[in-house]
């Protein structure tokens, strides 16, 4: 089953010099296909979109502020079973929860700053992509 998901590499893998080494994972997948990737900087609307069922929460403000505090890269990526493949990859929310292998799992420790998003389900990319690829959509 060929899916599409909106992936994000947060400001901290870019400054940290890992964006490499995350993309790297993403492409040896086997069946896996980046088809757009953008280094661009977010803007505070376009993250109250795509952040929009936090809004509230105590960790929001502090994560807008993150997202914005350097260029993040923005990417469509397609394949099977991609959606949960990338969660998998990624790891869960809490790096330090997160098991060794996973990217979170190897390079985080913070909450908030923790490397990457994917979309956690099928509803939920094709709604980011209209936010984040409107041309793509
Ligand atoms: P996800 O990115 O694993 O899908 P969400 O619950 O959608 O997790 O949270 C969005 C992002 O908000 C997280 O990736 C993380 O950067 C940040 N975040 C979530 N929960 C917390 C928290 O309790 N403290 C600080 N930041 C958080």
């Amino acid at each position: 089953m060929s899916q599409r998901s909106l992936v994000l590499l947060k400001p901290d893998a870019v400054r940290r010099g890992l964006i490499g080494e995350i993309i790297r994972r993403i492409e040896a997948k086997a069946g896996w296909t980046i088809t757009a990737l953008e280094l661009r900087s977010l803007d505070r609307g376009t993250l109250e979109t795509h952040y929009a069922e936090h809004a509230g929460k105590p960790f929001y403000e502090p994560l807008l502020e993150f997202m914005v505090s350097g260029p993040a890269v923005v990417m469509i990526v397609e394949g099977e079973r991609v959606i949960e493949g990338l969660r998998a990859l990624a790891g869960p929310t809490d790096p330090v929860a997160a098991a060794p292998g996973s990217i979170r799992g190897d390079f985080g420790t913070i909450v908030r700053e923790n490397l990457i998003h994917a979309s956690d389900s099928a509803e939920s990319a094709e709604r980011e992509l209209k936010i984040f690829f409107p041309s793509h959509a």
